[in-house]
C-alpha cells in the first residue's frame, strides 16, 4: 500500500517537471488554455554526432577514432540518431533532429498551436495529427491535396486545434511515403487529472536502412533483386501476403539492432531502456508508425493487461501479448512485480520463418546495465498464450497461442446514448480494400486507385476535377479517379470494410481521419484450424461481379443474406462497442464500423500501409460539405497551371 502511494506520487512529480521524456518538449502544463510547439522538420544522418561518425559496440556508440573501447568515454545516445546501428548513415527527415521526433503532450481540451517548418531542401512536407478529430478545424487535418497545400521547402504552417479526445495518438508526416523516413512522433492528450501511475511512451517502427521513401515505393512495384534473382515477400502466418519491404530491423523508440542474416550475430546497437521501480504498476502508451509490418509486442516475465486502444478506453484484458498494426496504438499496463533485474520488450514481425524481432529493455531500479538474459513465455497446450488483436483467427496449432481478435473486445463503458442511432439516416456502404485487376493491380478500394488531387479540395472545391464514374469505374473495372463518398449530417453510416476477390491477400489496417468508429462486428476468413492457414473468403460477402468470387473484384459487393440488409446484421455489438480510429481488415474478411456524421469536413480513408496508401488505396469521406466551416483568411491555395477547372472547360 505504501508502495502504491509513493508510485503515484513519483509519477505525479515526474510528470509536473518540464523536462524527461514523458513529458515531452515544450511547457505544457495542465491548467494552460493553449499549448505552442515548434517543429522542424530537416535531413539528417544517422549514426552521426554532429559532424563526427560513430560506430556501435556492446549497446554504446563510439567516435571512429576511438582505438580502445574499454578505455574510451561512450557518446551520449540521445546525440545520435542511432536507429539500427547500421554504420553507412542514412538519410532520415527528422522532426526537431530526432527520430521519432519529440513527443507532443497535451491535455485534454486544450489549445494546442504547432509550429511547423519545412527545412527539407527538395521535398515538400505537412503533419497529420492521427486521431484527432479537429472538430471545427478540418483544414488542420494535415493531409496534402485534401485539406491543405503541401508545404514547400522553406515553408511554415501553423496549426491550431483542439485537443480531442484524450488518449494515445501520434504526429506523422502524410505526404508520399515520408514517414518511412522518420518523420514521426507521439502526440499524448492527457486527461486534466493526477496521472494514476508513471507512463512510458513506445514507438515502434520496422526500418529499412537501403531506401529513400520513393524508391521503397518503386522496388514494391518492380521488384527487389539479390544476385540478379527477383527476392519473394515473405508471407504472415495465415499465408497473407507481405508487400515487399525489406525489414533490416525494428526500432523502439528510434532504436534497434541490424541482425545479419547469415551469422544470426546483431551489431551491438543501442537499445531503448524503460525504468521500473520494483512494486510499482506503469501506464506503456505503444505507437505503431511502421511503413508496412504488424508486430507482436510481449515484455518477458510480466503478462500485460491491455486497457487501451487509438485512444479509447477498453475492458481490460490479460494477455501475452498483443498484435499492432501501422497506425494503430495500445496502452497496456505490467506490474513491477518481478526480482530487480533487466527483462526483454520483444516486438516480434507476424512472418513465416523470419525471426525479425525489435527489441528493447525493461530494467528495473537498482538492477545491473547489463543486457536482459529472460525468455518469453513458453507457451504450451495447458498454459497457452493470450494474442489481442491477430489479423487471422488462429496461429498454427503447435504454437499454443489463442488468438482474441478485436471483435472480441469490449469498450470499458456503455457508448454514450448522445450517439444517436436514426433509423431513418441509416446508410450502409461496401467497400473493398484489395489489389484487384488483370494486368494493372494498384492499390484501390471498390477498385478505384485515389488520383491525388492538384489543389486542395476541400478548400478549394470549386477547382477539383476527375470525379470516379461510369463508364471508366464499375463492377469489373479498375479505374483512377478522385474517390469520394458523400454522407450528410445526421446519418449513421455504416461501413462494411471488406478484404476480398480477386484482389485479396494483404491485410490491411485501415484508417479513417475526422473520427473514431465503433467496431460492431468482425468477420474473418476461413481457416485450416490446425495450420492456421487461410482457406476461402468468409461467406457472409457476395462479391458480385466475375463468374465466380475468386474472379470477382468485389467492387460492389453486398450481404450474400438478403435480409441482413437495412440495418439487420445479425450479432451486432451496440451496447459495448470498442471505438478505434484504425482497424485490421483482415485478408479474406470484413469489419462492420459505424460512425456518426457529425463532424463536417473531407476526410481521408486509407490503408496504414505507407506503400499501399502510395499506391492509392485511398479515398474521402465527404461529409456535410454544406456546412464544412470556412478556412481561415489567406489559407493557402495551390493548382495547376493553367489550373483544372479553366483547362477542362476549354
Ligand atoms: C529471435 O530473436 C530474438 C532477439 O532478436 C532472440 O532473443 C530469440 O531467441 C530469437 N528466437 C529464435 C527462435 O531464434
Ligand atoms: C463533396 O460534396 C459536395 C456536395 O455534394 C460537392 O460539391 C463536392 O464536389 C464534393 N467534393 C469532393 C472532393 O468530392
Ligand atoms: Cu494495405
Amino acid at each position: 500500500m505504501l508502495w502504491c502511494i509513493l508510485c503515484l506520487v513519483v509519477a505525479n512529480l515526474v510528470r509536473s517537471t518540464a523536462s524527461g521524456v514523458i513529458n515531452g518538449f515544450g511547457n505544457c502544463q495542465m491548467t494552460d488554455e493553449t499549448c505552442e510547439f515548434y517543429l522542424e522538420i530537416e535531413h539528417k544522418l544517422t549514426m552521426m554526432r554532429n559532424k563526427d561518425l560513430v560506430f556501435p559496440h556492446d549497446g554504446k556508440l563510439y567516435l571512429y577514432n576511438v582505438v580502445d573501447v574499454s578505455k574510451a568515454e561512450p557518446v551520449p545516445v540521445d546525440e545520435v540518431i542511432s536507429a539500427d546501428g547500421w554504420e553507412e548513415p542514412r538519410l532520415v527527415a527528422a522532426v526537431n533532429g530526432k527520430v521519432p521526433g519529440p513527443p507532443i503532450i497535451v491535455y485534454e481540451g486544450q489549445t494546442v498551436t504547432v509550429h511547423v517548418t519545412n527545412k527539407l531542401k527538395s521535398q515538400t512536407a505537412t503533419i497529420h495529427w492521427h486521431g484527432l478529430h479537429q472538430k471545427g478545424t478540418p483544414w488542420m487535418d494535415g493531409v496534402p491535396f485534401v485539406t491543405q497545400c503541401p508545404l514547400h521547402p522553406g515553408q511554415v504552417f501553423t496549426y491550431t486545434f483542439k485537443a480531442d479526445p484524450k488518449g494515445t495518438f501520434w504526429y506523422h508526416s502524410h505526404i508520399g511515403a515520408q514517414r518511412s523516413m522518420g518523420t514521426f512522433g507521439a502526440f499524448i492528450v492527457r486527461e486534466k487529472k493526477v496521472l494514476e501511475m508513471e507512463e512510458h511512451i513506445m514507438v515502434i517502427n520496422d526500418w529499412n536502412h537501403d531506401w529513400d521513401s520513393d524508391l521503397a515505393h518503386m522496388k514494391m512495384i518492380y521488384g527487389i533483386y539479390e544476385g540478379r534473382t527477383k527476392i519473394s515477400g515473405s508471407r504472415s502466418l495465415d499465408g497473407a501476403i507481405f508487400s515487399l519491404f525489406k525489414f533490416h530491423a525494428g526500432l523502439i523508440n528510434g532504436k534497434g539492432r541490424y541482425y545479419d542474416e547469415k551469422t544470426g550475430q546483431h551489431n551491438g546497437a543501442p537499445l531503448e531502456v524503460f525504468e521500473v521501480e520494483r512494486g510499482c504498476e506503469y501506464r506503456f502508451r505503444v505507437i505503431a508508425a511502421g511503413v508496412l509490418y504488424p508486430f507482436r509486442i510481449s515484455v518477458d516475465n510480466h503478462p500485460l493487461k491491455i486497457i487501451a486502444s487509438d485512444g479509447y478506453d477498453l475492458d481490460p484484458v490479460e494477455a501475452e501479448s498483443f498484435v499492432i498494426n501501422p497506425g494503430e496504438r495500445f496502452d497496456f499496463v505490467i506490474i513491477a512485480n518481478q526480482m530487480v533485474s533487466n527483462y526483454w520488450i520483444r516486438a516480434q514481425s507476424l512472418e513465416i520463418d523470419k525471426n525479425h524481432t525489435a527489441e528493447a529493455i525493461l530494467r528495473y531500479k537498482g538492477a545491473s546495465g547489463r543486457e536482459p538474459v529472460t525468455q518469453a513465455k513458453s507457451c504450451t497446450a495447458s498454459d497457452p498464450c493470450i494474442v489481442i488483436n491477430c489479423p487471422f483467427l488462429h496461429y498454427p496449432s503447435h504454437e499454443f497461442s489463442v488468438c482474441m481478435t478485436f471483435g472480441d473486445i469490449k469498450a470499458a463503458t456503455m457508448d454514450d446514448p448522445t450517439a444517436a442511432f436514426i433509423p431513418e439516416k441509416f446508410k450502409e456502404y461496401f467497400l473493398n480494400f484489395a489489389f484487384p485487376g488483370t494486368t494493372y493491380t494498384p492499390g484501390s478500394i471498390n477498385g478505384r486507385e485515389f488520383k491525388i488531387p492538384s489543389v486542395s479540395v476541400m478548400t478549394q472545391p470549386y477547382e477539383w476535377n476527375y470525379p470516379c464514374k461510369a463508364p471508366e469505374c464499375g463492377e469489373q473495372k479498375v479505374c483512377t479517379c478522385t474517390h469520394a463518398l458523400e454522407i450528410s449530417n445526421g446519418d449513421t453510416v455504416q461501413l462494411v470494410l471488406t478484404n476480398m476477390g480477386k484482389g485479396r491477400g494483404w491485410s490491411h489496417p485501415v484508417h479513417l481521419h475526422g473520427h473514431s468508429f465503433q467496431v460492431v462486428k468482425m468477420g474473418y476468413a476461413r481457416y485450416n484450424q490446425e495450420t492456421g492457414k487461410l482457406i476461402g473468403d468468409n461467406l457472409d460477402i457476395d462479391c458480385r461481379g466475375g463468374t465466380n468470387r475468386e474472379e470477382s473484384f468485389c467492387n460492389e459487393a453486398a450481404w450474400t443474406d438478403v435480409s441482413w440488409n437495412d440495418n439487420n446484421v445479425p450479432n451486432l455489438e451496440l451496447q459495448r462497442a470498442p471505438r478505434k480510429d484504425t482497424i485490421i481488415v483482415p485478408t479474406g474478411g470484413y469489419v462492420v464500423i459505424r460512425i456518426q456524421a457529425d463532424n463536417p469536413g473531407l476526410w481521408y480513408f486509407h490503408c496504414h500501409i505507407e506503400l499501399h496508401n502510395l499506391d492509392g488505396m485511398v479515398m474521402m469521406i465527404n461529409e456535410s460539405f454544406a456546412e464544412v466551416p470556412k478556412p481561415p483568411v489567406n489559407f493557402p491555395q495551390c493548382h495547376n497551371f493553367p489550373p483544372d477547372y479553366i483547362s477542362s472547360e476549354m
